[in-house]
């Protein structure tokens, strides 16, 4: 098993309501069995790498790669001092998709052949409208989603922590004027506003249509949460730091979310993605995937429940400068598979990848 770690800066310095990035980092876990090579990866600190090599890869070499459940179980109860949520969950993550992605290539099937599909298509969602960015830069961003005839997209509020909510408002209403009345209208608080707040902003930009309100305060409030879902008409959704099965099974049951979103890259891998998936088809929510788009594509087709794929606009970037392989969203969908690839069809493009090479 080997690890690596790559930065890549962003193309404009990025921000939400609670955090600013200038770049981004992937640590990639290769595997290779009978010469097939699987890679998982996870956005997050570079000291996931030493999590990986230091607790995960003795409980993975030397046992049968078929039995990814087995290997999950047995990563996920070692890093119980070490601290599951957060980085070590990233570790077990990117792990758990490097397995799956073996066994789908040395069984020589695209992964979701070999997980069973639900669904043809995956819908996608354009995502980023950074808070950073200037009128022009939104603009020009959300042409680009609608010229590939993608029409739903996601923009970030609640800046600075909920300060500046006439910039907040003025923006969501350039974003409608800009998509246009048909397409839907997703805004992400990260958690920025405060409950009363929140349900202000709401109303306000219920007559902008938008129907999509993420983290309007903070995840770790799921009584916030679920006060503001019933005062609101916009679907409430969260989830993106759920890092075990626990977290999603008490966010769905407390009523917090009208959508689950579940995020690959942290939850403890395609293992544990199909669990919450099914954690939030038993209560009768659908599940969205967050980030990390290629990892999702073909998980997101093997559950019913489904509603969307964050198409965001840091890690398209990336997953396109680092690997071949990458899908169409052309029509606001993508097909996971359809190109007979092996896997999730990923493979690292090393030489362009070289460059942002830090370990
Ligand atoms: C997000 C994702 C990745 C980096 C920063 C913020 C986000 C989202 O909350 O849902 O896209
Ligand atoms: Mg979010």
């Amino acid at each position: 098993m080997s690890v690596s770690v790559y930065r890549i800066p962003t193309d404009l310095p990025g921000g939400d309501a609670t955090l600013t990035w200038d770049s981004t980092n992937l640590v990639l876990v290769e595997l290779t069995s009978a010469g097939e090579t699987g890679i998982g990866f996870t956005y997050g600190s570079a000291a996931t790498a030493q999590v990986v090599d230091a607790e995960l890869a003795g409980l993975v070499l030397g046992h049968d790669v078929f039995d990814v459940p087995a290997a999950n179980d047995r990563m996920s109860r070692a890093v119980r001092n070490t601290g599951k949520p957060g980085i070590a969950a990233g570790a077990v993550s990117a792990v758990d998709t490097a397995l799956w992605d073996l066994k789908a290539r040395l069984l020589g099937l695209p992964l979701v052949r070999l997980l069973g599909s639900a669904r043809d298509e995956v819908a996608v969602y354009g995502s980023g409208g950074f808070t950073t960015y200037d009128d022009t830069q939104l603009e020009e961003q959300l042409q680009g989603w609608s010229d590939l005839g993608i029409n739903r997209v996601k923009i970030k509020i609640g800046e600075s922590w909920g300060r500046y909510e006439a910039r907040d408002l003025h923006r969501t209403r350039l974003a409608r004027r800009a998509i246009g009345d048909g397409p839907e209208l997703y805004v992400d608080a990260n958690g920025g506003y405060t409950r009363k707040q929140a349900v202000r902003m709401a109303a306000a930009m219920a007559d902008l249509g938008v129907s999509w309100l993420e983290e309007p305060v903070s995840s770790d409030d799921l009584a916030g949460l679920r006060v503001v879902r019933e005062a609101v008409s916009a679907d409430v959704a969260a989830g993106e730091y759920g890092y075990d099965l626990p977290y999603f099974a008490r966010m769905a049951a407390s009523g917090a979310v009208d959508c689950l979103q579940a995020d690959v890259t942290r939850c403890g891998g395609i293992t544990v993605w199909l669990r919450a998936a099914a954690v939030a088809e038993g209560l009768g929510l659908h599940v969205s995937c967050h980030c990390a788009p290629h990892l999702h594509a073909h998980v997101a087709a093997s559950v019913p429940n489904t509603r969307h794929l964050e198409w965001f606009h840091d890690h398209v970037r990336i997953e396109k400068l680092l690997f071949h392989g990458t899908l169409d969203p052309q029509g606001g969908t993508i097909k996971p598979g359809v190109s007979g690839e092996p896997g999730h069809g990923l493979t690292l493009n090393r030489k362009t990848a070289e460059p942002y090479r830090v370990t």
